[in-house]
């Protein structure tokens, strides 16, 4: 009994021993004891933990050292927004919003808090009755992801704040980040190991943040500065920004000592120049400076709008540039075909990463800024921003230097290369070949809309390309490539779930052929137009033989026709392929004109993907909801989710997982939550069980 009180005393002595230094070390910067003192100390709690698991406490240095990992992150709602802060780029900007402050406060002079612009990731800890129990990420504002686990790791988070009266609830926000003294010293160990480098100090600080492995997160040197508060509960907050913030210091939590009580727009400047010239001196990475109202009332009364607060601006500084050579124009294929230019550069240091190309986003950009290879440029790199060239230096060209031109034939597949009259982009017209868009063709194809092969998602598709198991479409159906035994070895995959893809593969031949042709992810053929032209060719022989110039010029004659006949008041002329217009049937043209892609189609056709003789799609279709999504979230009174799920998809509705812009509706119960704030995000229509119920009895 008094062995065991004893060992209880030397335990919470050392606890509070080992967070006094850890504050010490990582909040004041003024280490009192040697690493190796510390370790002493670590070990002894552990030991002494271990030997009296009944001592374990969440508060416990010990637990800083990460965990058994998660299977995934858990959802975090915060209890007030976490918005984001609009941006001034300019002092005419910045002078603006002064004056917007100032007059709706109604005062001449406005007192700011100012502080530096971390370059990190904004984080919020929740501490209730003074202890840490939970941390999320931003995420979208409203929802973000809990990384409990990982930020307990942070040594200058506080597990437990410091003074005697604490608020019942706390939620303290501020930005995680790496110190670049830190990051090197990673990368160098990083190097030493043969492991990956990281770019820069912020993706560094945010790849860390979001291990599932909270062991790995506790090795990687991160910080926290504390700047703002979301939900308090039982204490009040103090008067201004500032004693904010020295509230936050004396609870224990690190504050960034460059913060300055400033006046009006001058003060503003003055402290923006004087960050700007510190800004290579200091630890941390810094963008930009964030200014705030400092009277906490007057915040509250000038709000916010839209998703950032009208009190506090962001003042960023200059995006980094600089200058070097275009060693070529490359052009790169993406996963939808689309061909973007790149500057191949010679490597330069810029915006805090080594920049070796930038993106020259379409030709018309290229012809703008008249890049050629060879040229001295002007590269821009922000944030975490693609970098861009800016401008060329025309003094410094070669006269030899040629004008960039467009390939005529895809530089991953050879098929020609098209651009559509109403477009800047040029696309790779073999979609069912090219090696490029092997992946996206793929998803695409067993996509559910399309042939509809559950399990065929994006992970799998990626081994399957690139262990070489599968190139095109077609090879979905040969067994002597594809079969259950070689996908069975592919990691993640057992071998129930081997047999159920191949299963799922072969239930998925014999569609319909207006699936079929939405499956082939022609360019601009989405489901409607695949419908219409297995309606009007009714096989697949037909529709490879058509004489599409024919079709292009007869629909032009048609529409000429009619725009005389429409002065005259005569009846019109219906237009073959009615809802098909010239534009698609160009993209539908140069597609089917690629070898490749007939080929592919030949071989879909052989291994019985496609049934003919049923040219419309699904059994369920025609329903009134037909081509309308539904996200379920969520507990429903008195439906179970599989019961409202087939109550939809009997009126030819689909019920997703995801909500996203092309969700239609979003059927919410008790407990909703990410994906109904999601929607309100997106402006999609919300119904409760009645509303649901209301549109299956409408429709
Ligand atoms: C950053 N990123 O350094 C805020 N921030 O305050 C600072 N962000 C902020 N303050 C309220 N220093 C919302 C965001």
């Amino acid at each position: 009994m008094a062995a065991a009180k004893a060992a209880s005393a030397q335990a919470q002595k050392l606890r509070a021993e080992l967070e006094r230094h850890n504050h010490q070390y990582y909040v004041l910067d003024q280490p009192l004891i040697s690493d190796a003192e510390y370790d002493r100390l670590f070990r002894e709690l552990q030991q002494l933990e271990s030997a009296h698991p009944e001592l374990a406490s969440p508060d416990s240095p010990t637990r800083r050292v990460g965990g058994a990992p998660l299977p995934q992150f858990e959802p975090f709602r915060h209890r007030t927004p976490m918005l984001s802060l609009s941006n001034a780029f300019t002092e005419d900007e910045l002078a603006a919003f002064d004056k917007r402050v100032s007059e709706g406060l109604k005062t001449s002079q406005v007192e700011y808090l100012a502080e530096p612009k971390f370059d990190g990731l904004a984080i919020s800890l929740t501490y209730v009755r003074g202890l840490f129990t939970q941390g999320a990420t931003r995420g979208d504002g409203y929802t973000g992801e809990d990384v409990t686990p990982n930020l307990r790791t942070i040594k200058s988070i506080p597990l437990r704040l410091k003074a005697a009266a604490v608020p019942a609830l706390i939620e303290v926000r501020g930005e995680v980040l790496m110190y670049r003294r830190d990051f090197d010293r990673m990368n160098q160990r990083q190097r030493e190991n043969g492991e990956k480098e990281f770019v820069n100090p912020r993706n560094a600080a945010a790849g860390s943040l979001r291990q599932l492995d909270s062991r790995i997160t506790a090795k990687r040197p991160l910080r926290f500065f504390a700047y703002a508060i979301g939900a308090i509960d039982g204490a009040a907050a103090p008067a201004t920004h500032a004693e904010l913030e020295n509230w936050l210091e004396a609870l224990g939590l690190p504050v960034c000592a460059e913060r300055r009580v400033v006046l009006g727009a001058q003060g503003l400047m003055q402290y923006y120049r004087a960050m700007g010239a510190r800004r290579a001196e200091l630890p941390y990475e810094i963008d930009g400076v964030v200014y705030k109202v400092n009277s906490l009332a007057g915040q509250e009364r000038l709000g916010f709008v839209a998703r950032a607060p009208r009190f506090a601006i962001a003042h960023k500084f200059p995006a980094e540039e600089a200058m070097t050579e275009v060693l070529a124009i490359e052009v790169q294929v993406g996963r939808t075909g689309a061909l973007t230019p790149v500057a191949r550069l010679k490597p330069v240091f810029v915006g805090g990463v080594t920049v070796t190309n930038a993106t020259l986003h379409n030709l018309d950009q290229v012809r703008a800024k008249d890049v050629r290879a060879g040229d001295t440029v002007i590269v821009r790199r922000a944030g975490d921003v693609i970098p861009e060239v800016v401008r060329v230096l025309p003094e410094k060209r070669s006269p030899a230097a040629l004008a960039f031109q467009m390939p005529g034939k895809c530089p991953e597949c050879g098929s020609k290369v098209e651009r559509l009259e109403s477009e800047a982009v040029y696309r790779c017209t073999g979609g069912l070949f090219c090696p490029a868009q092997r992946k996206q063709a793929l998803l695409h194809f067993a996509s559910r809309r399309a042939m509809d092969i559950e399990g065929l998602g994006e992970k799998l598709v990626e081994q399957l390309v690139d262990a070489g198991m599968v190139h095109t479409p077609a090879d979905l159906y040969d067994r002597s490539r594809l079969n259950a035994a070689r996908l069975a070895a592919l990691e993640r995959m057992a071998e129930k779930s081997a047999a159920n893809v191949i299963a799922a593969i072969d239930s998925s031949k014999q569609a319909p052929l207006a699936r079929f042709i939405f499956a082939l992810g022609i360019y601009h053929v989405g489901e409607e137009v695949a419908k219409i032209l297995a309606r009007h060719f009714g096989s697949l022989d037909r529709l490879l033989a058509a004489d599409w110039d024919g079709l292009i010029a007869e629909k032009e004659r048609v529409q000429k026709e009619n725009a005389r006949r429409r002065n005259k008041d005569e009846t019109l002329l219906t237009p073959v392929l009615h809802g098909v217009g010239p534009e698609i049937i160009q993209s539908i043209a140069n597609f089917l004109r690629q070898p490749h892609n007939r080929d592919v189609i030949r071989q879909l056709r052989a291994s019985g993907a496609v049934d003919e003789t049923r040219v419309r799609p699904s059994a369920k279709s025609g329903g009134t909801l037909e081509g309308k999504t539904f996200v379920l979230t969520g507990t429903l009174p008195n439906l179970s989710r599989e019961q409202a799920k087939e109550l939809i998809e009997a009126q030819g509705g689909k019920v997703s997982g995801s909500v996203s812009a092309k969700t239609d509706y979003v059927v919410a119960g008790a407990e909703a939550g990410s994906k109904l704030a999601r929607a309100q995000e997106l402006g999609i229509a919300v119904l409760d069980e009645a509303g649901l119920q209301q549109l299956l009895k409408e429709s």
